[in-house]
């Protein structure tokens, strides 16, 4: 299977490591949008939030608890955002599910 976020885990494409357990793995987002933009993405591929499932909810949990300590140890205190993009009309480029942290400025009101 041909997945970037794939090849980025196995290490065949380098990037800025933030975080890592045995279930998730965080890091600096190429072109960032943000003063802190990081992905967040579960080891296990799943292409976006559509094939998540009862049965595989829990990779994705990992994901999530990860993302305050993630977001605290980049000191976003005063907030910021967390965002998934399905799909064509939701401009995911990257079909391995992950989500930004966006973060270290007033961040807009409107999200489309
Ligand atoms: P999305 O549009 O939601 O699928 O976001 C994909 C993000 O992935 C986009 O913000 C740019 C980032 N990205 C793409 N290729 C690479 C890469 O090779 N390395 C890193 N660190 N980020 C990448």
């Amino acid at each position: 299977m041909d997945c970037l976020f794939c090849s980025i885990l196995e290490g065949k494409i380098p990037s800025a490591k933030v975080y890592e357990d045995p279930f998730v793995y965080a890091f600096r987002d190429i072109n960032p949008q943000a003063p802190v933009h990081v992905l967040v993405i579960p080891k296990t591929h799943l292409a976006s939030l559509d094939e998540v499932t009862a049965e595989n909810a829990e990779a994705v949990s990992h994901v999530l608890a990860a993302i305050p300590r993630i977001a605290a140890a980049e000191g976003l205190e005063k907030g910021y955002r967390v965002i998934t993009n399905v799909g064509e009309h939701g401009c995911q480029s990257v079909r391995h599910l992950h989500f930004h942290i966006l973060g270290g400025k007033q961040l807009s009101e409107t999200m489309d």
